[in-house]
């Protein structure tokens, strides 16, 4: 199990507080789809994918990428049980969207490196670890229900 420390968590919180979930959220979906592009079937009702600049300017992109990062933000208050935090989710990306567990870690990268861009100098190495571990445990926690 991924566990945090009080650092860990207060630069999580504090850093979660200036994370605009639509921009962010739509950043890092569009750019899942634009770096690993076998990740757009399971958005084909998704319209026009068919360039970066398509991608990036997809209001559906847009939308559902806040949906997963305003998950993000359950993460965040639930740091020490993401596994429970998590249940209803994986049973729902297992059973009715059938995502192949390994893309949650491709997006959890892909998050971090988005993250960076926005904060900038504020993105410190131990922010950068923080985040990268709460990305990992939410991969892990989204597989956990997979059978
Ligand atoms: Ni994901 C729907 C959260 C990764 C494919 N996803 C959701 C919803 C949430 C969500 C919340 C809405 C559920 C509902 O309708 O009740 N997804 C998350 C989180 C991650 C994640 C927190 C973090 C890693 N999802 C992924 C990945 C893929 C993915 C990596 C595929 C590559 N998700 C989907 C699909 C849906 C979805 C497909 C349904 C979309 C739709 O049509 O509404």
């Amino acid at each position: 199990m991924v566990h945090f420390t009080a650092e860990e968590k207060a630069a999580i919180e504090h850093s979660w507080k200036l994370v605009n979930v639509e921009d962010v959220g739509g950043e890092a979906l569009g750019r899942l789809l634009l770096v690993y592009p076998w990740t757009q079937r399971f958005f084909d009702n998704f319209g026009n994918l068919s360039s970066a600049s398509a991608i990036m300017g997809n209001p559906k992109v847009k939308a559902h990428g806040k949906k997963v990062l305003s998950a993000f933000g359950e993460a965040v208050k639930n740091m020490d049980d993401l596994k429970t935090a998590f249940a209803h989710l994986s049973e729902l990306h297992c059973d009715k969207m059938h995502v192949d567990p390994e893309n949650f870690k491709l997006l959890g990268n892909v998050l971090v490196i988005v993250l960076a861009k926005y904060f900038g100098k504020e993105f410190t190495p131990e922010v950068q670890l923080a985040w990268q571990k709460l990305v990992a445990g939410v991969a892990i926690a989204l597989a956990h229900k997979y059978h």
